[in-house]
C-alpha cells in the first residue's frame, strides 16, 4: 500500500514508534511516505520505498501563532493527490488527526477517499488534549478517524473516560525490533563511562514534568550511599536544570552524566544494569521497553500503561508514584547480587521480546486494511 504517516520528527516516543513503523512497512514492501515539519530522528535512511516530506511553515507578520495545522493539511492534500496515497496513518491525535481530517474533507471534493487511521500515544489524551481549550476538536479528530488505535489498554481505558468517544478503540501496543538486539553483544565500552566496580544506572525521558526528574536523583542518591554507582541522564527538556541543582545539593554532581539528546541510546543501555522510570504516568513506557530488549531490568512506578510492559518481579519492580524509598531499596535488591542481576537481565529481555514488531506489524496492517475496505463508507 501506499501510506502517509504523519509524526512528531522528535526523539518522543511517538516520533520513534511512526519512524520504526513506517521502516518496518517500507521493509515489507509498502510505499512510506513520511510528512512532517522536519525530517523524523530515527529516520536515516531514505529508499525507494521511503520518501519524506517536509511541511513548511512561511513566517508571515500577521500571525501571532504560524498556521501549522493549516500548511500540514495542504501539504497531505498535495502529497496524497500527486503519489497516489492510499491510506493516511496520523500518530499523536493534536493537531495531526484534525490537520488529517481537513485534508479528507478537501480531497473528497475530489472524488478522493483516503481514510485516516488514528494512534493516540498518551500525552495527547491524558495530558494535553483533555485540556477544555483543545477537547472538542480533540473529541471531533477522534470520532472522525476511520480507526483509533491506542499504545495500551489503559490509554484506551482513559481515552474513554475522559471523552464522548463514539469509535471503537483497537489496543496495538508498541514494540520493538528484535532483530537489531544481539543478546550475545557485550563490547560497549562501559569504562568510559564508570570504574568496572561500579553499577551503571540510566534514565532516558524528555526530561517533563510527567517524568519527576527529582524522584530519579533521590533514587539514585539512595542507592549510591549503599553500593558505589553512577547515573547516566539522556535527553533534554525543562526539569533539566531542576536535576542539575539537585545533584549539587545533595553532593552527588560528581557521580552523575548529563548527555543530552542521544543516537546513541542502544549503546548506552548496552552497558546499563538499571534503568529508571518513576513517572507520574505513562501511558506504555516506551523508554522501558527499550532498556528492557537491552536486558536492563527497569524500576518504575505503577502508572498507567506501565504495568503492561514491566512485570513485577520479573523485569523489574514497581511501586506507587512518588514511593522512592522503595524504589531504591528494590533497586539495591536486585544490583547487589550479581546473580539476582544476571536473572533480571534476562527477564526483561524475554519480556520485551514479547512486544517484537513481527507480532505488532500484522496488527497495524490489519488496521489498514479494514479501513481500506471501508473507506467510501466511513465518516466524513
Ligand atoms: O513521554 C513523553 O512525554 C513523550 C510522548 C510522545 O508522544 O512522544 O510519549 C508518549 O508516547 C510514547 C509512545 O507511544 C509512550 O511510550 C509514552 O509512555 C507516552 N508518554 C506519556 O504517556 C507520558
Amino acid at each position: 500500500m501506499k501510506i502517509a504517516i504523519v509524526c512528531y520528527p522528535t526523539f518522543g516516543g511517538s516520533g520513534v514508534v511512526a519512524t520504526e513503523l513506517g521502516i518496518a512497512l517500507a521493509d515489507r514492501g509498502h510505499e512510506i511516505h513520511f510528512i512532517t515539519y522536519k525530517q523524523p530522528v530515527r529516520l536515516e535512511l531514505l529508499s525507494n520505498n521511503i520518501h519524506f516530506h517536509e511541511v513548511h511553515v512561511p513566517e508571515y507578520p500577521l500571525f501571532r501563532y504560524q498556521p501549522y495545522e493549516l500548511a500540514l493539511s495542504s501539504k497531505l492534500v498535495d502529497t496524497i493527490k500527486l503519489y497516489g496515497i492510499e491510506l493516511l496513518h496520523v500518530h499523536y491525535a493534536i493537531p495531526h488527526a484534525y490537520a488529517g481530517y481537513m485534508a479528507k474533507k478537501i480531497l473528497k471534493e475530489d472524488g478522493i477517499y483516503v481514510p485516516m487511521i488514528t494512534t493516540l500515544h498518551g500525552t495527547d489524551i491524558t495530558l494535553v488534549g483533555r485540556h477544555p481549550f483543545y477537547q472538542p476538536a480533540v473529541t471531533f479528530s477522534i470520532n472522525k478517524s476511520d480507526v483509533v488505535t491506542s499504545v495500551s489498554e489503559n490509554l484506551k481505558k482513559s481515552t474513554i473516560e475522559l471523552f464522548d468517544v463514539q469509535q471503537d478503540i483497537e489496543v496495538i501496543p508498541n514494540f520493538i525490533d528484535r532483530k537489531k538486539y544481539s543478546p550475545e553483544f557485550t563490547d560497549c565500552q562501559r569504562s568510559l563511562m564508570a570504574n568496572d566496580d561500579e553499577k551503571i544506572i540510566t534514565h532516558i525521558s524528555n526530561f517533563r514534568k510527567v517524568k519527576r526528574i527529582p524522584d530519579v536523583i533521590h533514587i539514585f542518591n539512595n542507592i549510591q550511599k549503599k553500593l558505589p554507582a553512577k547515573l547516566i541522564l539522556v535527553g533534554e527538556g525543562p526539569e533539566k536544570e531542576v536535576a542539575e541543582r539537585l545533584c549539587e545539593q545533595l553532593g552527588i554532581a560528581d557521580k552523575v552524566r548529563f548527555l543530552g539528546n542521544s543516537n546513541e541510546i542502544d549503546r548506552i543501555l548496552c552497558f546499563t544494569d538499571l534503568f529508571l522510570l518513576p513517572s507520574e504516568t505513562e501511558s506504555f513506557g516506551l523508554a522501558a521497553l527499550e532498556a528492557m530488549i537491552n536486558k536492563v531490568p527497569v524500576i518504575s512506578s505503577n502508572s498507567g500503561g506501565i504495568p503492561e510492559v514491566n512485570k513485577q518481579g520479573v523485569s523489574g519492580f514497581l511501586s506507587d508514584v512518588g514511593n522512592v524509598n522503595e524504589m531504591a531499596e528494590n533497586a539495591l535488591y536486585i544490583l547487589s547480587d550479581d546473580a539476582i542481576l544476571e536473572e533480571f537481565k534476562l527477564n526483561a529481555y524475554q519480556q520485551a521480546a514479547k512486544f517484537d514488531i513481527l507480532n505488532i506489524l500484522p496488527l497495524y496492517e490489519a488496521v489498514y486494511e479494514k479501513a481500506y475496505a471501508g473507506r467510501y463508507k466511513n465518516s466524513y
